[in-house]
């Protein structure tokens, strides 16, 4: 077919400032809803959010992807794996009246960067550019977001797809730290840990403890040996079943450090695949609401 061109076009005048100030709106609003998802605030649905428009690109075709910002329709909208998404589409709609010269794209992956710094992890490094497009030919199909119920060898295929390597599938999957499994949008409920609005390593530190399958009538999850109240898909638990993902799931673990680095690299690249930027195009690199206080 013939080749897909997806140019960031930065609206007219807008610089860091322009987004600086959508960042501060996001993180506010974020501020005003902490007890969310009974306490896990609004960090891990933005996140999810991101990472969901991002990872349907398939580096084999240069398809799917954040740039067009097409979660609003069909069919991806209904994908499975997207149950749920309409809450951190909702939550972030009020901006895109607020600022109306952002994209869909520009906004959901810059959701997520705010969710990611304003709880405590990395700066994560990204550009505008993306252009909200309503065509069939930008509209991925369903069947390209990871099913959680599979094996090493299936997630390692997965994110090769999107161009990832191994130590960069497990260091984005330590996003798990936030947020929470829901009955009502994947069959899998609970928590990867306590502190789930927080960005930490604690996934790793967690995944190297013991885990069994939970007895219960839903789907195949596994359960902490030490408390009974924790989860991990089978997809994180393969992580720790396959050496080539197991050895960057203990430097991880021990390197909170190394972490944040590599997660912050790797999410800055999946926010962007499939996005052609001008040669040179310098990331804005945002500062924290506590930054900004004085
Ligand atoms: Zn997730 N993820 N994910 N993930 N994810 C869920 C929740 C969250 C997988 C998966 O099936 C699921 C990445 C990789 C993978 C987040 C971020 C990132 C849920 C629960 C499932 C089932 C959804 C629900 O019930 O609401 C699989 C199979 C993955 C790879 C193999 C990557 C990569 C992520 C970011 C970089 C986050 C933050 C959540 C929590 C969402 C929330 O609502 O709290």
């Amino acid at each position: 077919g013939a080749a897909i061109i997806k140019n960031a076009q930065i609206p007219e005048g807008k610089g860091i400032q322009d987004y600086q100030s959508v960042y501060n709106a996001i993180a506010s609003k974020i501020e005003e809803h902490l007890d969310f998802d009974k306490g896990a605030g609004y960090y891990g649905q933005l996140v999810r959010l991101s990472w969901h428009t991002s990872g349907t690109y398939s580096k084999y075709d240069n398809t799917g992807g954040s740039y067009a910002g097409t979660m609003v329709y069909a069919p991806e909208s209904s994908d499975g794996e997207n149950a749920g998404l309409a809450v951190g589409r909702d939550f972030l709609v009020e901006f895109k009246d607020k600022f109306p010269w952002i994209s869909r794209g520009d906004l959901w992956t810059l959701g997520g960067v705010v969710a990611v710094q304003e709880a405590g992890g990395p700066k994560v490094p990204w550009r505008p550019g993306r252009t909200d497009l309503y065509d069939a030919a930008s509209v991925p199909a369903n069947g390209r977001l990871p099913d959680a119920s599979r094996d090493g060898k299936y997630v390692r295929d997965l994110f090769k797809r999107m161009g990832f390597n191994d130590r960069e599938t497990v260091a984005l999957i330590g996003a798990h730290c936030l947020g929470q499994c829901h009955t009502y949008n994947s069959g899998f409920d609970g928590a990867w840990g306590p502190q789930f609005n927080r960005f930490t390593n604690d996934f790793y530190v967690r995944l190297l403890g013991g885990w069994h399958v939970r007895k219960w009538d839903g789907k195949k999850q596994y359960q902490d040996d030490e408390t009974n109240t924790f989860m991990m898909l089978p997809t994180d638990i393969a992580l720790k079943e396959e050496s080539y993902f197991l050895k960057y799931v203990k430097e991880y673990a021990k390197d909170e450090e190394l972490f944040f680095k590599d997660f912050a690299k790797a999410y800055s690249t999946l926010l962007e695949l499939g996005v052609s930027y001008p040669r040179g195009s310098k990331p804005f690199i945002f500062k924290t609401v506590e930054e900004q206080e004085d």
